[in-house]
C-alpha cells in the first residue's frame, strides 16, 4: 500500500487534526480526519487518521496491483477513542467486504486486525469505511500502518509445488 503509515501528507496544516479530502497515495471517498501525534499518538510514526469528520463517515481507498491467484495478508492498526464504544469498520477488498467490530478497553490503545484473500484481479480496490460516521462529537475509529504482504505460506506451497513439478 502506498503511504499505508499516513505519514506523507503534502499540505497538512500543522494542526493537532485536520479534516482533508485529500491523502496522498489515497481516494479520500468522504472526508476523513488526519491525527497529528500531538493530539494521540500513532501506532507508527508521527500521525493517524480517524475515518470520521464533521457528522459524516470518513471513506478511503487505494487501488493496487496484485498477481492473480496469490494469497495476500492484509493488515493494519485499529482504535477508537472511547472505550465504552463498539464501532464498525467495513474493509472491502475487490467485491467482497468484512464488517470487524471494533473495541477497547483503554481509549486509543492499538489493536492489529488481519484479513487474509486471495488476488482475483490484477488491479484491486482495498476501501476502508468507518460505518458508524462520527458518533457523539468525534468519536470514531482511528486506523493506521496499513500493510499488504504476499502470504508466505502460500508462497512457500507454490514454490514447492514448482520444486516437485519440475523435479518429479
Ligand atoms: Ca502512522
Amino acid at each position: 500500500m502506498g503511504n499505508g503509515d499516513f505519514e506523507y501528507l503534502p499540505g497538512y496544516n500543522g494542526d493537532a487534526y485536520q479534516d482533508t479530502t485529500y491523502i496522498y497515495s489515497w481516494t479520500v471517498l468522504s472526508s476523513t480526519r488526519v491525527i497529528s501525534a500531538e493530539y494521540w499518538q500513532g501506532y507508527s510514526g508521527s500521525f493517524s487518521i480517524f475515518l470520521i469528520s464533521n457528522n459524516a463517515k470518513g471513506i478511503i481507498s487505494q487501488t493496487i496491483s496484485l498477481n492473480i491467484g496469490v494469497s495476500y495478508i492484509l493488515s493494519f492498526a485499529v482504535s477508537v477513542n472511547s472505550p465504552s464504544r463498539i464501532l464498525n469498520l467495513r474493509v472491502s477488498i475487490g467485491d467482497s467486504y468484512e464488517d470487524l467490530s471494533i473495541s477497547v478497553t483503554q481509549a486509543m490503545t492499538w489493536n492489529i486486525k488481519t484479513l487474509y484473500f486471495k488476488a482475483m484481479a490484477e488491479q484491486t480496490t482495498i476501501t476502508f469505511e468507518g460505518t458508524d460516521g462520527d458518533v457523539d462529537n468525534g468519536i470514531g475509529i482511528a486506523l493506521d500502518h496499513i500493510v499488504l504482504q504476499k502470504n508466505g505460506l502460500s508462497l512457500f506451497l507454490i514454490l514447492l509445488f514448482s520444486f516437485c513439478f519440475f523435479y518429479g
